[in-house]
């Protein structure tokens, strides 16, 4: 049985404090160790990073911009340090805590309505994935948002290679569930593994993606390597980290912040600064960096691309 459980950004403190604040606070928190982390931790540096994975041959890949080329393009150091990866924790830490994560050999797992269930080795997928690398805003339900470069392939081309049957309607992905390297996962009271989901046309939509890469390397551990998923249209909550299991379903599977909450984070939770969120706005947003709040937008900026997805879905709770 689940309890109701508060998030991370919801601390009793968080709460106390005017919203900006905490969020300035928690930034000069993560600013101030990080001289310290890059020298300390190995794969932190982007030299040591690129010589520990099999992949880096493959960055930079060929630049994409058909969805915009967003800027202010955030800086790698806040990118890679200022991170939601609750398998690592909650606090400030999680960038230097995810080092310890094995990213190889990595295999995914590929089940339910397919052709033929089967499994395979990240390098493998890569092998045969072309790669290319977009730059799309994220926006986080906390209200901070970022402008990433990701490198990896749109994940209708892992779809095609799962070849998944007619009666499929949704795809569920999970982490990899590792309670002795992710501490996070020894406390029960979350529903581990973390699980999101996507309805298949928003699955083989091209905007949707699978990053394998960041700042033109390998993706950080602390990001979600070596594989996760981008929706930039979607609070940043369904971007799966770390996926080892992806399950073609005929149900709607119930994600982690649905099952932890689900009258304040739904299926869909498409961005949309008209609806707020139970207990906050978000009608603006914080840039990482940057001390200027600006408007958020609708589908956060991806709207001529996307809203047809939802055209027969109005009578949905699409936006959280
Ligand atoms: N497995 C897993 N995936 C996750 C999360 C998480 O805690 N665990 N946090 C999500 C949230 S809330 C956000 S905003 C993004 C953050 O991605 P980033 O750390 O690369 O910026 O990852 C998402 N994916
Ligand atoms: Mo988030």
């Amino acid at each position: 049985m689940l309890i109701k459980r508060n998030c991370g950004w919801e601390i009793p403190e968080r709460q106390a404090t005017p919203e900006g604040l905490w969020m300035n606070r928690r930034e000069l928190v993560r600013g101030m160790g990080l001289g310290a982390m890059a020298l300390a931790v190995p794969g932190m540096a982007s030299a040591q990073n690129k010589d520990a994975d099999p992949s880096a041959g493959l960055y930079p890949a060929r630049k994409n911009d058909k969805y915009g080329a967003p800027t202010p393009v955030t800086t790698e150091r806040l990118a890679t340090t200022y991170n939601n990866f609750y398998e690592f924790g909650t606090d400030k830490s999680i960038s230097r805590d995810a080092q310890k994560l094995q990213v190889r050999p990595w295999t995914i797992k590929v089940s339910g309505l397919v052709e033929k269930p089967f499994e395979i080795a990240i390098d493998d997928l890569l092998a045969k994935m072309p790669l290319e690398e977009r730059v799309y805003r994220h926006r986080c339900v906390e209200t901070w948002s970022m402008i990433v470069p990701w490198s990896g392939f749109a994940m209708k081309s892992l779809v095609e290679l799962c070849k998944p049957t007619g009666d499929a309607k949704y795809v569920v992905m999970q982490t990899l569930h590792k309670p002795a390297v992710m501490l996070g996962q020894k406390d029960f009271l979350y529903p581990w593994p973390y699980t999101e989901g996507l309805a298949m046309d928003e699955a083989m939509h091209d905007l949707t993606f699978i990053a394998t890469g960041l700042y033109g390397k390998p993706i950080h551990k602390q990001n979600g390597a070596p594989l996760r998923l981008v929706a930039p249209w979607k609070y940043g909550f369904k971007n799966v980290k770390s996926i080892v299991s992806i399950e073609f379903s005929a149900k709607r599977p119930v994600s982690f912040w649905e099952k932890l909450q689900s009258s304040e984070y739904g299926f869909w939770a498409n961005v949309n600064p008209q609806v707020p969120h139970a207990r906050w706005s978000q009608a603006t947003e914080k840039p990482l960096g940057s001390d200027q709040r600006v408007p958020t937008q609708l589908y956060n900026g991806y709207a001529e691309f996307v809203s047809s997805l939802y055209a027969d879905r109005k009578a949905e709770k699409l936006f959280i």
